[in-house]
């Protein structure tokens, strides 16, 4: 793969629902789940929950050390056991040779939906699973050559949005859905209108009436920052195209931003989605989360989030989310609202414990190199966050893994039925079973974190 493919804790409760869900105490990390555990770099990452049975999780990754295929984890048993394998390592594979950038969308029929890149011509495919995460099949090829597709269901259809090529020009295509396993014919791709139509590294939501919203950036390289845009299809699947763009935000993050835990993959501003269809007291809220980087303040990148009631015609101001009192970093940010509840949570790769003086955040002597998994949650509409909470058990080392990838470009999150899902990319090896040891290759790690 090369880099033109860019890509609460809890309240104390009773003892036996801490022992349920993982949760040693209140303040503690919980529960780590090492999902590959395979040899070689799983990094760039992707999960979801299905909502049919949210005990059901797959979690997936890019390969980073290998020409060719993506890490799948499929789980039955909310986390207990993990069954592993590869898909997409060669042509010869019905879903082709997989680059990377692969992303997951679970409906409510219980479709898992997944987007993905080719390696051999920059195709944008997606494949669809109806056995819970066990096998995949192709059902769409609609466009070539293009970058970081991202996937995104409503309650009656599937859409996908990508940067292609000629141009960095934003498109989108979607189908309906009806049932399991019962979809209609993917539309032909439809483009974002100018001026703002350029971009990459977004992310794409599907709005309680069948709207769709894709997000980007507009600055595809180097440090120098970059305008964050937004652009919403009306009507969905109806005729109606996208309407002309908004520039929401300026962030001083640019498209290949080099900081200390990411000193060769680099970071982007990595604007992401979350559409409240729950039918509660937020419902038709969306949320846009992204990377700040305060002027003049390095590598002191922060989690920002802002939401907006009307389409995105308008966005209230940005909040800072993380709530740190270092000028370390916060990067990769993965958003995701629990349709059963509106409840909106956030996590992120977060290098504050680590200020190069020793300890548990710290694993070389060097400060801001080192990074954990941080999170917060809102169960008012995006008014209030719960303190912050570590999610990762250990501390982990793009630098330690030794891979031109670092962890990727962007990881995810899922939140179902109460409970939230990041996935990232860890080598820390708290759960003891990386074949490749401590502070080497990354293996798949999640959580299931309750959130009352
Ligand atoms: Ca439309
Ligand atoms: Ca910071
Ligand atoms: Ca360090
Ligand atoms: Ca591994």
């Amino acid at each position: 793969m090369v880099l033109r493919f860019k890509w609460l804790t809890v309240v104390l409760g009773l003892a036996l629902a801490l022992a349920v869900t993982g949760l040693a105490a209140a303040g503690s990390p919980p529960t780590n789940f090492d999902t590959s555990t395979l040899i070689g770099n799983e990094a760039e990452d992707a999960i979801a929950v299905n909502p049919t049975d949210p005990a059901n999780v797959v979690t997936m990754s890019s390969l980073s050390d290998v020409a060719a295929g993506l890490s799948v984890n499929v789980t039955f048993n909310g986390g207990g056991t993990w069954a592993s394998r590869v898909i997409g390592s060669s042509t010869s594979d019905p879903l082709g040779d997989i680059c990377c950038d692969q992303q997951l969308a679970w409906d409510g029929f219980g479709n898992l939906w997944m987007t993905y890149l080719l390696n051999s011509n920059g195709d944008v495919l997606v494949a669809l699973s109806t056995d819970g995460g066990l096998s995949f099949t192709k059902v769409a090829d609609v466009v070539t050559n293009s970058d970081q597709p991202s996937i995104a269901v409503g309650a009656d259809s599937v859409w996908v949005s990508y940067s292609f090529f000629p141009g960095k020009q934003m498109q989108a295509f979607g189908a309906h859905v009806t049932g399991p396993g019962q979809y209609g014919a993917f539309t032909a791709p439809e483009n974002v209108p100018s001026p703002g139509s350029n971009g990459d590294y977004g992310d794409t939501a599907v709005g309680p009436d069948g709207q769709v919203m894709l997000t980007y950036q507009k600055t595809l390289n180097g440090k120098g920052g970059t305008d964050i845009y937004t652009a919403v299809d009306p009507d969905g699947l109806g005729p109606a195209g996208f309407n002309t763009p908004v520039l929401v935000a300026h962030s001083h993050v640019g498209g290949f931003d080099p900081i200390p835990a990411q000193p060769d993959r680099t970071i982007d501003a990595e604007p992401n989605l979350a559409w409240d269809r729950s039918g509660g007291a937020h419902n038709g809220r969306v949320y846009l989360v992204w990377v700040t980087n305060p002027p003049n303040q390095k590598d002191n990148t922060d989690i920002v989030l802002q939401h907006s009631d009307d389409n995105g015609a308008t966005w209230s101001s940005p909040v800072k989310l993380n709530d740190d009192h270092t000028t370390n970093s916060q990067y990769d940010p993965a958003i995701a609202l629990d349709q059963t509840t509106g409840n909106v949570a956030v996590s992120w790769y977060d290098t504050r414990s680590d200020l190069g003086t020793g300890g548990s955040g710290d694993t070389d002597g060097i400060p801001n190199d080192d990074f954990q998994i941080w999170a917060t949650d809102s169960t008012d509409g995006g008014l209030n966050f719960a303190p912050n909470f570590q999610v990762s058990a250990g501390t982990s080392s793009a630098v330690a893994a030794n891979s031109f990838f670092d962890i990727g470009d962007y990881t995810h999150a899922a939140f179902v039925d109460g409970t939230f899902w990041p996935v990232w990319s860890d080598n820390s090896n708290s759960v003891g079973g990386n074949p490749d040891g401590t502070l080497h290759k990354f293996d798949l790690y999640t959580a299931a974190i309750p959130i009352p």
